[in-house]
């Protein structure tokens, strides 16, 4: 007699999930469900995207192979020295967005100018193509970050569709390749997380709906700068290392990976404060308003936390007015960034 078990008991007997979401289908459902009207061209632009996220997954996984690893001799817009794999990664999100045709303006990075392509794309994309490349050498994750604005009404693009506030940003998120690649995407209706299976070439949703933790004693925060820090932010450093009646006497835990990427996705998972603030030297921070702050910032408001500036205003609210703007940053828990705020001066 013909074995006649139901499909579903043979996949679980085997433990084989057979109905998996894949980024490409989350991408078509999420447009269905909440712009049915829509022309389907964001969606195109994500996919054309999760292509140059394998792709810069694939070369990172390969570059100690081919010896891509260290220094190609060229410098940046902002002038530090480019490594190899900041170069190719530029190159491989720049064509991808190019041949997308959906992309009309393009702020990267590793790119002095914005780019504007030919053809009739209706949106701008703003890019760090690889944060966090100091760390590229010891193999610690880096990652792809990247924000999305509609063309302004009648544009046929230009750096006007950029310089705007990141309250505008119609999605946002980053990619961080890492033993596997992650990616975090938001279409301004919550976060949900991806993983690229290799064996499958796909991102499958892991993470549906993530929230941030409301609180967590984790600081993560590169002290070295601490020096030429405004004395209320080395008093709320310094509180967070005496004992915490909370915590039984313990103080917070510090973890700072120096990829923005990677200690933001362990904010994300675990909650705590991540913070880049600027020093009372140059009265700058370091992390660049458009292609780290505001994406960043998106992703944490949709999972439910807070981003703010050093004075405690949101980030999103920021107008920028160059494309390489920098901004002091504060972002994570909602109840960890509350407490920072109370340090603020009035
Ligand atoms: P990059 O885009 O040139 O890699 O610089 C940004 C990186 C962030 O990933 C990270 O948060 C920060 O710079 C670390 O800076 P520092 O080494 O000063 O702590
Ligand atoms: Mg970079």
């Amino acid at each position: 007699m013909v074995d006649q078990q139901p499909h579903d008991t043979v996949s679980k007997q085997m433990d084989v999930e057979t109905d998996i979401i894949t980024l490409t289908r989350f991408i078509l459902q999420e447009q269905q469900k909440l712009a049915p009207n829509a022309t389907g061209e964001l969606s195109l632009l994500l996919n054309s995207m999760q292509f140059a996220f394998k792709f810069i997954a694939h070369n990172i996984r390969r570059a100690e192979l081919v010896n891509l690893i260290g220094v190609s001799g060229t410098a940046n817009s902002t002038g530090d020295v480019q490594k190899k794999l900041d170069v190719i990664g530029d190159e491989i999100f720049i064509n991808a967005m190019k041949s997308s045709n959906n992309v009309k303006v393009l702020v990267s990075e590793e790119q002095e100018d914005l780019i504007i392509f030919d053809g009739s794309g209706k949106y701008a994309v703003c890019t760090d193509p690889i944060d966090g490349s100091s760390n590229i050498d010891a193999g610690v994750s880096v990652g792809t970050i990247f924000g999305i604005y509609k063309l302004r009404e009648g544009s046929e693009g230009s750096i006007n569709d950029v310089l705007r506030r990141g309250t505008e940003m119609v999605a946002a998120g980053y990619t961080m390749y890492g033993a596997s690649a992650h990616l975090m995407l938001t279409t301004g209706n919550g976060v949900n997380g991806f993983t690229l299976d290799t064996q499958l070439g796909e991102f499958i949703l892991t993470q549906p709906s993530l929230k941030i933790p409301y609180e967590k004693a984790i600081y993560s925060v590169n002290e070295g700068n601490s020096y030429y820090w405004p004395d209320y932010v080395k008093k709320y450093i310094e509180d967070l290392k005496k004992p915490q009646e909370k915590l039984k006497g313990k103080p917070y835990s510090a973890r700072y990976v120096g990829s923005m990427v990677a200690d933001i996705h362990r904010t994300l998972l675990y909650g705590g404060v991540f913070s880049y603030p600027a020093d009372t030297k140059s009265k700058n921070g370091k992390l660049r308003i458009l292609y780290e702050c505001f994406p960043m910032a998106m992703l944490l408001e949709q999972a439910g936390g807070k981003a703010i500036n050093d004075k405690g205003e949101r980030i999103l609210e920021i107008l920028p007015k160059g494309i390489h703007d920098k901004s002091g940053i504060w972002l994570g828990s909602t109840g960890e960034i509350e407490k920072y705020i109370t340090y603020i001066p009035k």
